[in-house]
């Protein structure tokens, strides 16, 4: 397959548009002779403009004249000719391609991209909200709020006495929720952190949030990569009487060994993979059965390709899925995720931030709450839609994310 002959169906443009409504997106638009667009989410928070280069600079020439139709070929010529693997630039980029080939492929069909996933195995994805607040009484005013909103799945983050800002706790959190970890003044932001005060606090909070909202409501709590395993052994073990839905990156995850120690003492179920990017990276998690939610995203591990992968190779662990789905994957990624949601048999559960209201003026969306559930809707494809004017009132911001510190001044994983 050489020489590349035009048909109505060859890609003409790959653009990679980035745009900030409310936070920095990267979103990649392809176009086949024929008029017909696909797009794709390859925001990587933080990092934005190192994919966007990759994409333009190296990913788009190699991708014109090339058939929409052909996606896992695409995906495999992206990945195996690059010779660099893997890695979250790298697994992004492809996953924004891959998105937008199957968003072509759907419209061209003229059905929800889900039906070519296998069809619906359920009626919409169930989905986690996030609660959070400074002390016990803004979090209940938080997770009550949710609950009018009619989610029944919520994940709770707590200030630790003594401790400042930290990950997860919303600055605000009457109205609109909104939390958004990467700062765009300032780029030297610094949350401190102690293991051991946050170890003693939060059994407690969710003793509490056990006997405020009753045994029924799904009750999830993100520890974000900063424990030891003895500690994260520990701190399992001390939420059981909570019956928590799952405990998210517990250690950090580069040392997958590390989930032995904490599983031979915890029964609260175990959720990682937010910084994993291929099959490959879960194989050790996986096939020893250390976690019961995969928890990556389609915007980071190669797209709805590579995600089915992973989900597929759980499948057959009795491991279910947990898609990443914080305001910084955008609502093309969103999309993306709950088509797969939707389609496949190891549904677990989705995470579901809202984004902003100007997020909708750039991005039209087609999915909808109901139910605790999200559908993906039924318009061809993705059922997304950029719109470049109002992108253009957007240009692109700095932003960080912020860095963790121990009281010694130790830089701490964030
Ligand atoms: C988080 C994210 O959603 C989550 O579970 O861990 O908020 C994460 O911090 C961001 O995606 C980082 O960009
Ligand atoms: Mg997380």
């Amino acid at each position: 397959m050489t020489a590349l002959t035009t048909t109505a169906t060859s890609i003409r443009s790959a653009e990679v548009l980035v745009s900030s409504p409310s936070r920095n997106f990267v979103t990649v638009r392809i176009t086949t002779e024929d008029g017909v667009v696909g797009l794709g989410d390859a925001t990587l928070n933080g990092r934005e403009l190192a994919v966007a280069s990759y994409l333009r600079d190296h990913v788009a020439p190699l991708l014109v004249g090339r058939d929409a139709h052909r996606i896992e070929d695409t995906w495999q010529l992206l990945y195996r000719s690059a010779y660099w693997r893997r890695g979250p630039v790298t697994m992004s980029a492809i996953a924004a391609v891959d998105m937008a080939l199957w968003d072509i492929k759907a419209r061209l069909a003229g059905v929800p991209l889900y039906q070519l996933l296998g069809g619906a195995s359920r009626s919409g994805a169930l989905v986690y909200a996030h609660a959070s607040g400074s002390d016990l009484a803004s979090l209940g005013d938080s997770v009550r709020a949710r609950l009018e909103e009619g989610h029944r799945a919520i994940r709770l983050q707590v200030a630790v006495p003594g401790m400042g800002a930290m990950y997860g706790v919303a600055a605000a959190v009457a109205g609109r929720y909104a939390y958004e970890p990467a700062k765009r003044a300032g780029l030297a932001v610094e949350e401190g952190w102690d293991s051991a005060r946050y170890m003693r606090h939060l059994p407690g909070v969710f003793e509490w949030a056990r006997a405020e909202f009753g045994p029924e409501v799904l009750l999830l709590h993100d520890a974000h990569h900063r424990l030891t395993p003895i500690q994260a052994a520990r701190l399992g073990r001390d939420l059981e009487p909570y019956d928590l839905f799952w405990l998210e990156d517990c250690t950090p995850v580069e040392n997958q060994e590390s989930l032995r120690l904490v599983r031979r003492h915890t029964t609260t179920p175990l959720a990682i993979g937010e910084v994993l990017n291929s099959v490959w990276d879960f194989r050790t998690l996986i096939q020893e059965q250390l976690i019961d939610f995969v928890r990556a995203s389609v915007t980071h591990a190669g797209g709805i390709t590579g995600l089915r992968r992973i989900f597929d190779f759980a499948a057959l662990y009795d491991i279910r899925s947990g898609s990443h789905g914080p305001t910084d994957i955008s609502p093309v990624g969103m999309a993306a995720a709950l088509h797969l949601d939707l389609a496949i048999h190891n549904f677990g559960i989705q995470e579901y931030m809202e984004h902003q209201p100007l997020a909708g003026e750039v991005f039209r969306t087609s999915y909808s709450f109901a139910d605790a559930m999200l559908h993906p809707g039924d318009q061809p494809g993705l059922g997304v839609d950029y719109d470049d004017v109002a992108a253009e009132r957007f240009p692109y911001e700095p932003a960080y994310l912020p860095t963790a510190r121990l009281a010694d001044g130790t830089v701490h994983d964030w």
